[in-house]
């Protein structure tokens, strides 16, 4: 079991001697282009909360790299069971940045009907499963998942993801242990991003890493440099290659940082020393790989611009479509729970129907109530 770190590019973007997985040009500017696009979407997110035009974001600025070299390693039939940092994947994965916004706003065009907080997204067409708020209950859905695949005897893989936080909750156990006994084929990332809320890693666990938990549950662990994408699509696809051949899980530990604030109802400047988070900001995951694109002739000013205007002007148009949508209609709140409502229930759609059309509510339903 490996647990040193494994990098491929330097602080200066330069591969080391045989470790380039030598990914097609095209593809390495596609991710490029993922990367720049996701911190773009973030940076409107955080925007679009702070002048109070939804009500609470997510970042996962720092993390795209962790993320998308993860997710790249999969095929597009396999499923995600994610945390909530990882939007970059719904990019990769073509969801419409429209669908994405719409769930921000909890509105009509939201898959959820707006009955999840914002970030908390769930795509079907993507195989990407519902983020759930309770940390660590992906673990064990994508466990099951797993092992239900293996019955089957379909070659499907299954990546899930949770932060340093998540290796306490009681489901990293269970599921991590039913993976093992049953050979799952699934990846857990770890996504160490050095703090949950304001909890250091370093208190999170007496263990050396987190990768090292996965010697208890029989499996390999992987500690991979987190702002490396080549070194975690490397790490991934060897995992997920892994899973698909019948040998079982993988726990892959990406070593990040969480650039911004846990979420907008937070302020990490109150327990992080700003010398960490300037060290931090050196190791800017997009800046590296941007280096490596230089050093393969593959960076120019203009890419760069066609990269970030587009990532901003597709966001503007989706922000700007998202804002024209209404509310859910009130009569969804009864939907997609029982396929024949019970007596109870018509008859509480009945009053609030009524009510409705009384004027009494309607207008204000359906904003966010922060
Ligand atoms: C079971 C459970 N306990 C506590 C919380 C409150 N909570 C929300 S996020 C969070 C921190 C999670 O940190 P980590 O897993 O490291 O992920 P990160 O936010 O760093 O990506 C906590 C404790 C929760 N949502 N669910």
């Amino acid at each position: 079991m490996s647990l040193e770190l494994l990098t491929i590019l330097d602080q200066d973007g330069k591969a080391q001697k045989g470790k380039d997985p030598n990914l097609p040009a095209a593809e390495l500017q596609r991710l490029y282009r993922l990367m720049v696009a996701t911190r773009a979407l973030d940076d409107r997110g955080l925007a679009l909360q702070r002048q109070g035009r939804i009500g609470f974001y997510l970042q996962s600025t720092g993390q795209e790299a962790s993320h998308l070299g993860a997710a790249y390693a999969l095929h597009d039939s396999d499923w995600l069971f994610p945390a909530y940092r990882q939007p970059g994947i719904l990019l990769l994965r073509k969801v419409p940045i429209e669908k994405i916004i719409c769930e921000w706003f909890g509105n009509a065009g939201d898959t959820s009907k707006g009955r999840q907080m914002p970030v908390h997204y769930s795509f079907r067409q993507a195989n990407f499963v519902s983020v759930s708020s309770p940390i660590g209950t992906q673990l064990t859905q994508a466990a099951g998942a797993g092992m239900a695949a293996r019955l089957r005897g379909d070659d499907t893989v299954f990546m899930t993801f949770c932060g340093d936080g998540g290796t306490s909750s009681n489901d990293f156990h269970t599921g991590l242990n039913f993976a093992g006994v049953y050979k799952a084929p699934v990846v857990f990332v770890c996504e160490n991003n050095g703090y949950a809320i304001s909890v250091p890693s370093q208190k999170q666990t007496a263990s050396t890493s987190m990768a090292i938990k996965a010697e208890a549950y029989g499996m390999p662990g992987v500690r991979v440099d987190g702002n490396d994408i080549l070194a975690v699509y490397r790490v991934c696809k060897e995992a997920v290659d892994r899973a698909r051949r019948g040998e079982g899980p993988t726990l892959v530990e990406t070593v990040t940082h969480r650039m911004a604030s846990h979420s907008s109802s937070d302020d990490a400047a109150r327990y992080r020393d700003a010398a960490e988070y300037e060290a931090w900001k050196k190791k800017d995951p997009i800046v590296r790989f941007q280096q490596y694109l230089q050093h393969k002739k593959l960076w120019t000013e203009a890419f760069e611009q066609e990269c970030v205007e587009g990532a901003k002007a597709d966001i503007a148009a989706a922000v700007k479509a998202a804002e024209a949508t209404g509310n859910p209609a009130v009569d969804t709140l009864f939907d997609d729970v029982y396929l024949n409502l019970t007596p109870q229930l018509e008859e509480q759609r009945r009053e609030l129907r009524d009510l409705v059309q009384r004027g009494g509510v309607g207008a204000e339903v359906g904003h966010f109530p922060l």
